[in-house]
């Protein structure tokens, strides 16, 4: 059964065959188009634990419930992340389009590397993947505040708002985002200095410190004016990637 290709499960054929990447399988996928295809699908099923979780609340004691929940926050955020990275390595070395059209589409995102900056600069992340648009942003220097600012223009309405940074070991950046000058949330890249993930760290700018943290039911006019400002700390530049506005129902 093994010995054949038209008779091996598709969930062993890689372990079994080396077969091309427009290979059929018995699902009717490409095998690229499957990578594409389930890396979709996990990010989006890991964004529903959230709320799943979040129905636990006062059935269970509170710092199991705050626990698991930052846990499974961070999990959402970076099932985006290895989505993307995924998704954007096997598309650069196939040189095979998804054919939903998701590679590189990012209607919702603004890249830092994009927004008007001061006392920041971009930055080449490697690998390439690691970064949405390949590139992110660092303050100037260790010790100097940076800021990176952007005129909205998506349709006025209440969105979730993400912010993807990349928490190094060896400091604790401190970001502040603003709506015309109103603050909509502080928060301080420190999972990894504190341990509180428990994850593998990185001093580097890639998987392992690419972070999300997210601002929900943020009310959003077309021409506010947004604001992020980064405290670099250690040898931390309080990194930057990219912004993003989800309307409800989307995941990106
Ligand atoms: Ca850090
Ligand atoms: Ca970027």
């Amino acid at each position: 059964m093994y010995e054949n290709i038209t008779t091996t499960p598709d969930n062993l054929v890689l372990w079994f065959h080396h077969v091309n990447y427009t290979h059929q399988l018995h699902s009717g996928e490409t095998v690229i188009q499957h990578f594409y295809n389930a890396h979709y699908a996990g990010a989006d099923t890991a964004q529903t634990f959230v709320t799943q979780w979040e129905g636990l609340q006062g059935k269970i004691d509170e710092e199991r419930y705050n626990e698991t929940l930052f846990r499974l926050t961070f999990q959402a955020g970076h099932s985006i992340v290895w989505r993307d990275a995924i998704t954007g390595f096997y598309h650069n070395l196939s040189g095979i389009s998804d054919s939903q059209g998701r590679l590189r589409n990012h209607p919702w995102r603004i890249e830092a590397e994009s927004m008007n900056l001061k006392g920041y600069k971009p930055y080449t992340v490697s690998p390439f993947e690691t970064a949405s648009n390949t590139t992110a942003i660092v303050t100037s220097s260790n010790s100097t505040m940076g800021t990176a600012s952007a005129v909205l223009s998506f349709p006025n309405g209440t969105y979730d708002v993400g912010v993807n940074f990349y928490d190094l070991l060896g400091g604790e950046s401190k970001f502040n985002l603003t709506i015309n000058n109103a603050s909509v949330g502080t928060w301080t890249a420190d999972n990894i200095d504190t341990g509180r993930l428990g994850h593998e760290p990185s001093v580097y700018l890639d998987g392992h410190s690419a972070t999300r943290v997210t601002f929900r039911n943020v009310t959003v006019k077309k021409g506010d004016m947004l604001e992020i400002t980064g405290m670099p700390d250690g040898i931390e530049p309080a990194p930057l990637d990219y912004v993003v506005f989800l309307p409800k129902g989307v995941v990106d």
